[in-house]
């Protein structure tokens, strides 16, 4: 059994991103079903406070954001790429996009058409989460028709490019990019009452899900959090030590840090001593009373270190 674990839920959308990868390599891997909301107790202790879905852990190497997590994937298993064509960086340029604006827009539209409806729970930690402490659920409904057509607008794009009967966006192979827009096709399929209507309206589009889809997740095993928490405490952080000298970040190896998602939605900071620091990713090594030491590893692209 291969040891990538990962820690999600099944209903959430960024972790479908990552299922589908894990599927595209046909990998064995580990589930570790958490919480969707906060508290997440068994999550923190390999964190250090990181609480969003999914984080990827593997030993005593944690990985928060599915940006960071797909780039250790790609690393760790490079066959079949996730950029089959080149050009893995602009990838990673349509995912600000696809994780950003159309994301948000999807979410804004759950928002807008179950308003007042929402479950409490969702309402009261994904609205501040997504839109700020001031957010106001009235918005979201007056401007629902708008969002959609906005919504409808992006996947136009999806559509445009399957126009010349490739199977995946960007040509015979599947990768990144496909991941990216699956997952949220797959979210507002799933969580907008207008979306599959909205998505009949792409044929081509609608024959690519099915392809992405049957692609699968790999080979999932169940994993409890406790056995997540013991393989933690019984392994040894693996970090190649380095600091890129052109960093406009001054820092050193084992200086103290704080590593913070941009934005406003109260996401708390991590706190450790800077390991690694690259153009695109920061580690932070820590100690936690229940898995001893660990190596936090962040995007540098979305995350502000200080
Ligand atoms: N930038 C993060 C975003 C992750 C994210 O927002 N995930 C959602 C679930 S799909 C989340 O964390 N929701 C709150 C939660 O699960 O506590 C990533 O790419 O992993």
């Amino acid at each position: 059994m291969s040891q990538v674990i990962l820690h999600h839920y099944p209903q959430s959308p960024v972790s479908e991103k990552v299922r589908v990868v894990l599927g595209m390599k046909g990998l064995d891997w580990q589930s570790v079903q958490i919480p969707r909301y906060p508290p997440k107790p068994d999550l923190m202790p390999l964190t250090g406070g990181y609480r969003r879905t999914p984080v990827m852990q593997i030993g005593a190497n944690v990985y928060c954001d599915s940006q960071c997590i797909i780039r250790e994937l790609e690393q760790r298993y490079p066959e079949p790429s996730l950029f089959p064509g080149g050009g893995a960086g602009l990838a990673w340029g349509v995912s600000r996009w696809t994780d950003g604006p159309l994301f948000i827009a999807i979410i804004a539209a759950i928002f807008g058409e179950q308003g007042h409806e929402l479950p409490e729970e969702f309402a009261n930690d994904r609205g501040p989460l997504y839109f700020g402490p001031n957010y106001d659920v009235d918005t979201f409904m007056r401007t629902l028709d708008e969002t959609l057509a906005q919504i409808r607008a992006q996947f136009s794009w999806f559509d445009q490019c399957l126009a010349d009967d490739r199977p995946f966006l960007l040509g015979e192979q599947p990768g990144l990019a496909d991941a990216l827009g699956y997952y949220l096709v797959w979210f507002f399929r799933g969580r907008v009452h207008a979306g599959p209507a909205m998505l009949r309206q792409f044929p081509k589009l609608e024959s690519w899900e099915q392809r992405v889809q049957a692609l699968g997740h790999g080979r999932p095993a169940d994993l409890s959090a406790d056995r997540a928490l013991e393989i933690a405490r019984t392994s040894r952080p693996e970090v190649m030590e380095w600091i890129d000298p052109a960093d406009p970040l001054q820092v050193s190896v084992g200086q103290p840090i704080g590593v913070t998602p941009h934005g406003d939605s109260g996401d708390p900071t991590v706190r450790g001593r800077i390991a690694r620091l690259t153009p695109d990713t920061i580690v932070l090594r820590r100690r936690d009373d229940r898995v001893g030491d660990v190596a936090v590893h962040f995007p540098r692209a979305g995350y502000r270190a200080g």
